[in-house]
C-alpha cells in the first residue's frame, strides 16, 4: 500500500552541500515529494521533536546539533514508505550503515547522521504534522 514517511536532511548534510544529491536520491528511488521546506529548528522545537529521547544521555547534544543550522523537512510517499525509507537511509550509526545507503554516503558521525526517517506510520503522521499544516500535505 502506498503510504507516507517523514524525513529531515539534517544540519550536517545541509552544511556539507549534500541536500541536492539527497533529494535527487529520494526522487530516483521512487518517492513522491508530498511536502518540502527549508527551515531551521529552535532548540525548543528540536527538543520537542525529539522528546521521546529526553532521558537519553545524548539528548542535549542531539538538540544542540538539530538546532545548529538549516534543515530540509519533507513528507515522502511510496509503497511501504516507512520501512523502505529506513532501509534507504541505513543504520543510525553510519559506521554500521550498508554500502550505498544515504547515511553511509553522507553522514558525519553517529550523532550527526545526515538524515531522519520516521520509524512507524503513526510517527510519520505526527512528525509530518509537526512541520506541515493539513493544507500543505495534499
Ligand atoms: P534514528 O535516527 O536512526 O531513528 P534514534 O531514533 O535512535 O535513531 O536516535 C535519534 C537520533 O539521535 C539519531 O539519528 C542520532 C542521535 N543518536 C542516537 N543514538 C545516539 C548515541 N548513542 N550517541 C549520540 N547520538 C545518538
Ligand atoms: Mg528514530
Amino acid at each position: 500500500m502506498s503510504n507516507r514517511t517523514f524525513t529531515m536532511i539534517k544540519p550536517d548534510a545541509f552544511k556539507n552541500g549534500h541536500s541536492g544529491a539527497i533529494i535527487d536520491r529520494f526522487i530516483k528511488e521512487g518517492y513522491r515529494i508530498v511536502a518540502l521546506k527549508l527551515t531551521k529548528l529552535s532548540a525548543e522545537k528540536a527538543g520537542e521533536f525529539y522528546a521521546v529521547h529526553k532521558e537519553r544521555p545524548f539528548y542535549g547534544e542531539l538538540v544542540e546539533f538539530m538546532s545548529s543550522g538549516p534543515i530540509y523537512a519533507a513528507i515522502l510517499e511510496k509503497d511501504n514508505a516507512v520501512a523502505s525509507f529506513r532501509e534507504l537511509i541505513g543504520a543510525t550509526n553510519p559506521a554500521q550503515a550498508a554500502e550505498g545507503t544515504i547515511r553511509k554516503l553522507y553522514a558525519t558521525s553517529l550523532g550527526e547522521n545526515a538524515v531522519h526517517g520516521s520509524d512507524s506510520d503513526e510517527n510519520a503522521k505526527i512528525e509530518g504534522s509537526f512541520f506541515f499544516s493539513g493544507l500543505e500535505q495534499f
